[in-house]
């Protein structure tokens, strides 16, 4: 059916009314028109051209996709951008348990999140008495956080997440494209001013400290993506083994918000918010699929979360996991695993790990993984700085 624009009236207030009722927790809810200023699609256009999303696969129009809710639904006229706290307690961590990343902890939000904004768009057509909407959150092209931003709902930080003043930047985005012309707000005039505490946080240097980011060498990025790990980064990620917080864990308006998110939020099970590193290194294709499914930690697959692990346990220097990371070696199907669990025992450089090194170059038939041995040999026999 083709989307109609509304002929009778519906203000802006019976809207952000209607939103409240069928959110079941808090939100912040503000309106902006369906298009961006020259200055930031001039942003979207720097950012592609500097190549910053460059591990993301993106095409060369994303960035007018980014800046057009029509990419969304034809004939756009407001999005209804909604923020969705969601910060939580973090569960204590002992030794070899790993890092997630907050957002991470509960059910997968894209599902619990469109399934709110379906509601309010169920809500708002009804009312419209005609379809007028279309939502997204997060797996649309729109630049989410450019229209959160356009609408009010906060500013854009160092760390480049949407800050709101009163909820901080732990929140989710997602927006109702509507082709009904509603008053929008007006962006609010504020910036981090000289705090440059995300900035100095970054243990990669991904922000750059002018509001941007080399989304290549933020950890959350090199967390999710399907390949090798760039070699000099892999000591630089610590225990996260999927997300990364450190920028926003120092943020100020963030840590003043506090914790926001609903107990639905709260992490369903320690080992969901820090997984024991030992269990994920043998994790396989079932248990993956048990445990991580209606996550949003499942889409990637089981041999990136024992990637991440044999980074995240190297980087613990604990010469105790050196059995554990030679049995890897022996038996991980995947190349990029294995190549990755020597970079581990490379880096622990203990004599047993080197030992096991060698034993397993004799056996080893991957290219990949042979560099990485061989590499890891050199490492682990260099003198420590
Ligand atoms: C690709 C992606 C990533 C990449 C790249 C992140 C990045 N900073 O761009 C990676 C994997 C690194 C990533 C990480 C994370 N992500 Co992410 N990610 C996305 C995704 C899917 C697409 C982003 C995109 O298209 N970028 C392209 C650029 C060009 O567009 P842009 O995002 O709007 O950014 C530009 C404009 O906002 C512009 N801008 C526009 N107007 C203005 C005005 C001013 C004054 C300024 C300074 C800038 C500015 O500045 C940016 C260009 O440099 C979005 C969802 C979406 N569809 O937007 C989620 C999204 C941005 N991610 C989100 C989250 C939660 C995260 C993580 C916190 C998850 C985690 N803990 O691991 C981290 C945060 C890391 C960080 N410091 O940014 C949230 C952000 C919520 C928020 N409060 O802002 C989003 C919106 C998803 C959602 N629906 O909630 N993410």
């Amino acid at each position: 059916m083709p989307h109609l624009q509304c002929s009778e009236e519906i203000s802006r207030e019976e809207i952000i009314e209607l939103a409240h009722d069928a959110a079941s927790g808090e939100i912040e809810i503000r309106i902006a028109p369906a298009f961006v200023d020259e200055r930031t699609r001039e942003r979207l256009r720097e950012a592609f051209r500097r190549g910053d999303f460059a591990t993301w696969g993106y095409d060369d129009d994303r960035a007018a996709r980014a800046a057009d809710p029509g990419s969304v639904l034809d004939d756009a006229r407001s999005v209804i951008c909604v923020a969705f706290p969601y910060a939580t307690n973090a569960p204590a961590r002992s030794r070899f348990q790993g890092r997630v990343s907050n957002y991470a902890w509960s059910s997968d939000y894209h599902r619990r999140i469109s399934c709110t904004l379906r509601e309010i768009a169920r809500r708002i057509d009804e009312r419209a008495g005609a379809p007028v909407t279309a939502v997204a959150c997060d797996t649309k092209p729109i630049a989410e956080r450019a229209f959160a931003a356009r609408a009010g709902l906060g500013w854009i930080g160092k760390h480049t997440n949407l800050i709101s003043s009163r909820l901080g930047s732990y929140v989710f985005l997602g927006e109702i494209v509507t082709t009904l012309e509603l008053k929008p707000d007006v962006p609010l005039r504020k910036s981090c001013g000289a705090c440059r505490r995300c900035v100095d946080a970054c243990p990669t240097g991904a922000l750059r400290g002018d509001y941007t980011i080399d989304a290549g060498r933020c950890i959350a990025d090199l967390t999710q993506r399907t390949d090798s790990v760039p070699r000099e980064l892999r000591p630089l990620m610590g225990e996260w083994v999927w997300g990364c917080d450190l920028c926003q864990e120092v943020c100020p308006p963030t840590q003043r918000a506090g914790v926001r998110g609903r107990s639905e939020d709260a992490a369903m099970n320690a080992s969901a918010a820090a997984p024991d590193l030992l269990r994920l290194l043998r994790l396989r294709a079932g248990e993956y699929r048990r445990t991580f499914a209606s996550t949003a930690m499942g889409w990637r697959g089981a041999a990136v979360l024992r990637r991440n692990a044999a980074i995240a346990l190297g980087n613990t220097l604990d010469r105790a996991i050196v059995p554990t990371l030679l049995e890897a070696l022996e038996t991980d199907p995947h190349p990029m695993v294995r190549a990755h669990v020597a970079w581990a025992l490379g880096h622990i450089g203990s004599p047993a790990a080197r030992e096991g090194l060698q034993r397993h170059f004799v056996r080893e038939r991957e290219q990949s993984v042979l560099e990485e041995i061989a590499l890891a040999l050199q490492v682990s026999t260099a003198p420590k700085a």
